[in-house]
């Protein structure tokens, strides 16, 4: 019999959350593990200490394997198992499916990082609540322990992922227009890209699990400006039940309608990021400043979003000639044209 996946994480963790809610709405048989929690057994090593952490088994229900990395786990769970696909058939909607998941992993997170780690009432509730939500019967001593370690440590990072005073109304911003623009999609369908979840949707969702409804300023935002959001991301946590079939994807032209101030979103604040930030690594700076969205954006050089940019780069070249070419035409103006360039 094939032994059920282990996934180790945390629920203050959004890629965490990301992932699980994939497992479930992808029916991959899996056992949820809270990383240093009561019931949590280390796994083989991993090359970087983040959750979450996916963990196969041998026949016997040994741990054989680990891995971390939500986006590439998402894309092997895709070659190892058929049903229940996160990949749109059309490529070019995969493109746009993985832009937009990329652009939760890597820019929205920016907002939940901000949003817990930037004001009073945040930190005083994140610094405890996530320590009690890996174990509720924690000893007082060792919970007020971990929240000074932690929220000191984390607070010192928040310069480092571009949030500061300088930035805070641009974050603000962000989230607020990301909110609106994902309030006005769920009044037409469902999903990102149709009638059923793709892996952009996740990237999204992962985020919004903790800004809609851990950390207290970003929620309250959020039950006020756009409770459809805030309804969708908990809809999201579990569409095990969800009755899927091929003709719920959209086509392309559609997608791009709908999608298209979401992608110049994109294009104004993600996308002018990543080439920065490649450009600032290459001549090997410590830290990138770039415009975002009519403002000063500042933070440190990031490695890993450099190849996020050579993922996203890698997949459009993939792509034929026409549809490259129609991606082109379709992205003209919005920022995100340049993830064509060579
Ligand atoms: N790109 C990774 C990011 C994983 C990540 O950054 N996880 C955070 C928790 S949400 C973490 O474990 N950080 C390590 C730390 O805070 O020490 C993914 O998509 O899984």
């Amino acid at each position: 019999m094939t032994q059920p996946l282990t996934l180790i994480g945390n629920e203050g963790s959004p890629y965490s959350r990301k992932l699980r809610a994939v497992l479930r709405y992808r029916r991959i048989a899996h056992v949820w593990v809270v990383g240093n929690g009561p019931e949590y057994v280390a796994p083989p090593p991993v090359p970087v200490q983040v959750i979450p952490v996916l963990v196969w088994h041998d026949a016997t229900g040994a741990m054989r394997e680990a891995a971390v990395d939500s986006t590439p786990l998402i894309a092997r769970l895709e070659r190892e198992y058929a049903q229940r696909s996160l990949l749109p058939p059309d490529p070019v909607v995969a493109f746009l499916s993985a832009l937009v998941e990329d652009y939760g992993d890597e820019w929205c997170t920016k907002f939940m990082f901000h949003y817990r780690w930037a004001d009073a009432a945040g930190i005083d509730w994140a610094r405890r609540q996530l320590m009690r939500q890996i174990d509720p019967a924690v000893p007082a001593a060792q919970l007020e322990r971990f929240a000074q370690w932690f929220g000191d440590r984390q607070i010192g990072r928040r310069e480092i992922v571009g949030s500061s005073d300088a930035t805070a109304a641009m974050l603000e911003a962000g989230y607020r227009r990301l909110l609106g623009m994902l309030e006005s999609l769920l009044e037409q369908r469902r999903f990102l890209f149709g009638e059923r979840p793709a892996a952009g949707d996740f990237g999204l969702y992962g985020q919004l699990t903790q800004l809609c409804a851990f950390d207290p300023g970003s929620a309250r935002l959020a039950e006020r400006e756009a409770p459809r959001v805030v309804a969708w991301t908990a809809r999201c946590e579990d569409l095990s039940g969800w009755r899927v079939d091929d003709a719920q994807w959209l086509d392309r032209d559609t997608v791009l309608v709908t999608l298209g101030p979401l992608l110049a979103e994109i294009g104004g604040s993600y996308v002018p990021f990543l080439l920065a930030n490649a450009q600032a690594r290459a001549e090997g700076g410590e830290w990138v400043e770039c415009a975002v969205q009519g403002g000063r954006w500042r933070q440190k050089v990031f490695a890993y979003q450099v190849k996020c940019l050579n993922a996203l780069r890698a997949q459009a070249a993939a792509l034929d000639d026409d549809d490259r070419a129609w991606l082109a035409q379709a992205l003209r103006g919005s920022g995100c044209e340049v993830l064509l360039a060579p």
